[in-house]
């Protein structure tokens, strides 16, 4: 190939590669210059804490089927095991849930403990021993506090009228680690799992041979030690999507809920929902949310230049954003991108291990 050949090639395919870049930048602009209106938008409505979107459509149809489908299984099961988060016990109850299932015997776990306050999930322990209520917390990914749960299974159920497995329906919140407490209790990936609300969409059956699931320890514990399930298949597990509270009905409620990751960000104003979270980790965790985010400086520096500064979610978030250079086309600072890095932190306990509420307060709501 001549180089004249090989220069208008190279000259095409530069010119095809600058309409390429002409293109991404074209785009690129007019997602900042929308990113510049909508945050320019909120910055007009500073201080009014955006809840008119918190209020969560709780129940669409896939509820009431669900929640048919538990009717269904309920002559099926021996045991409801209602899976909660430990950073929100209570608010991350369905109290339907319990009626539906009446007086089977139940057992709720805390879950995802090592993403709660330690103090607060031994408070939450003891208030639902004291309320009678069987209940432990665990961690999931892990498998630690799981490991006593054959036993408890066992005595709880008691001796089967016709033997067989012991059968448990998991059911909770969505996303508070039903399918991971399945995959734990199998000792392998029988269920799907993700980091976002409504990932199990349908029923699912998992049996557990504990003589064979010898690399799991929990799943072990079920092999023919003294169980009335005798050989074979010992624990059948009923998977279920989670099911959505109407104590979402409660602002409170349904603000710990959305923090946590249990309702979808999609159905939501996800730039309010961090302003709350901001001034909540202001109010309560103070040193933990400046420590993250470096703010100790920022913050001084601020309220010392402007004596009326009010530090609120506004505010922190606008702090966050220029802690972390977070900035759009002209130089404003991207609250929705920080607004969105304080969620995730949140939710993947970066901020520090946190309980949203104590037993006194899961009372009331
Ligand atoms: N830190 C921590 N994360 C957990 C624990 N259990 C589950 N997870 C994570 O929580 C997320 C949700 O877990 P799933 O098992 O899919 O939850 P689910 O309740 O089945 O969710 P849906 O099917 O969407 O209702 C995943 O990212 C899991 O890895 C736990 O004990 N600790
Ligand atoms: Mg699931």
């Amino acid at each position: 190939m001549s180089a004249m050949n090989r220069g208008n090639r190279d000259n095409h395919s530069n010119s095809k590669s600058g309409n390429a870049r002409n293109n991404r930048d074209n785009k690129q602009s007019t997602m900042n210059r929308k990113r510049l209106e909508r945050s320019q938008k909120r910055q007009e409505r500073d201080g009014s804490v955006s809840e008119q979107n918190l209020n969560i459509h709780w129940f669409p149809g896939h509820m009431t089927k669900a929640l048919r489908q538990i009717e269904k299984e309920l002559k099926l099961i021996d045991v409801f095991a209602e899976i909660t988060d430990a950073r929100l016990p209570e608010s991350g109850r369905n109290p339907l849930l319990s009626q539906i299932v009446g007086d089977k015997p139940h057992i709720l776990l805390l879950n995802k403990r090592d993403y709660a306050s330690p103090e607060a999930t031994k408070k939450w322990l003891e208030h639902y021993k004291s309320q009678g209520i069987i209940a432990i917390s665990c961690d999931c990914r892990s498998g630690a506090g799981l490991e006593n749960l054959p036993a408890l299974l066992k005595q709880v159920v008691g001796e089967k009228k016709y033997g067989g497995a012991i059968r448990v329906m998991a059911a909770g919140i969505p996303n508070s680690g039903k399918s991971s407490f399945i995959n734990r209790m199998a000792g392998g990936k029988k269920a799907a799992v993700g980091d976002r609300p409504g990932i199990t969409r349908g029923k699912q059956w998992v049996k557990i041979d504990g003589g064979k699931a010898g690399n799991s320890s929990i799943s072990a514990n079920f092999s023919n030690k003294g169980g009335n399930a005798g050989k074979g298949v010992e624990l059948e597990i009923l998977d279920l999507p989670g099911i959505l509270s109407p104590k979402l009905e409660n602002k409170d409620v349904a603000l710990r809920l959305a923090y946590t990751g249990a309702v979808k960000d999609e159905v939501m104003d996800v730039h309010g929902l961090a302003m709350n979270l901001a001034e909540f980790l202001y109010a309560k965790h103070k040193d933990k949310l400046i420590k993250r985010y470096n703010l100790d400086e920022l913050l001084e520096v601020e309220s010392e230049q402007h004596t009326d500064t009010k530090i609120d979610g506004v505010f922190l978030l606008k702090s966050i954003a220029k802690s972390r250079s977070m900035k759009i086309a002209g130089g404003e600072l991207d609250t929705e991108r920080a607004a969105l890095a304080l969620l995730d932190d949140f939710r993947g306990c970066k901020i520090g291990r946190i309980t949203l509420e104590f037993p006194s307060m899961g009372d009331k709501s």
